[in-house]
């Protein structure tokens, strides 16, 4: 297993659409190891491919409290959407940030699990937050963008000091 290099806002990589997985190998099996490695080591609940420059619909999430109930998702796509509700998130590729952001309550989501096989799953709370979060970054969409062009252009200025502190 390895620690991979998550992108760092506003890395324009960040933007880019992911491509549907067509197969459920050996690779990809290896590449969610190192996803799980990396989410676990940040700590983070969830990690998309694309936060690890890989363009392909894969995500991971544990949001549980023993860091031991690990989900993926392969080619997920939201079916259904219901209610709102406000969390303050965060996000590994925003260091540093948390913020506000109202998503739908409930969302049913379909996918692939890493044996290839389909299955739905209907969240609520904090997973259906984090499911929304995810699929988010796999179509290039980072949690600042809902928030106040001001509010955003701080963080992006934030950001991109620290970096240059480095
Ligand atoms: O670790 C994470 N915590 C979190 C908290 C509130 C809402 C969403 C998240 S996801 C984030 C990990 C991450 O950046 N995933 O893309
Ligand atoms: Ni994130």
């Amino acid at each position: 297993m390895a620690i991979l290099d998550i992108l760092n806002y506003p890395d324009p990589r960040l933007h880019t659409v992911a491509k549907p997985v067509k197969e459920v190998d050996a690779a990809l099996h290896r590449l969610i190891d190192d996803m799980a490695e990396t989410m676990y080591a940040a700590p983070g609940i969830g990690l998309a491919a694309t936060q690890v420059n890989r363009h392909i619909q894969l995500l991971i999430i544990d949001t549980s409290e023993t860091k031991d109930q690990l989900q993926v998702f392969i080619n997920p796509r939201i079916t259904s959407k219901d209610g709102e509700q406000e969390y303050e998130e965060g996000c590994l590729s925003v260091p540093g940030v948390y913020e506000n952001v109202t998503r739908a309550e409930k969302v049913t989501v379909e996918a692939l699990d890493e044996t290839g096989k389909l299955f739905t799953l209907e969240a609520h709370g904090l997973l259906s937050v984090c499911i929304q979060h995810e699929i988010d970054h796999l179509l290039g969409k980072v949690f600042v963008e809902y928030l106040s062009p001001l509010k955003r252009s701080r963080i992006k200025n934030k950001m991109l000091k620290h970096h240059r502190a480095i």
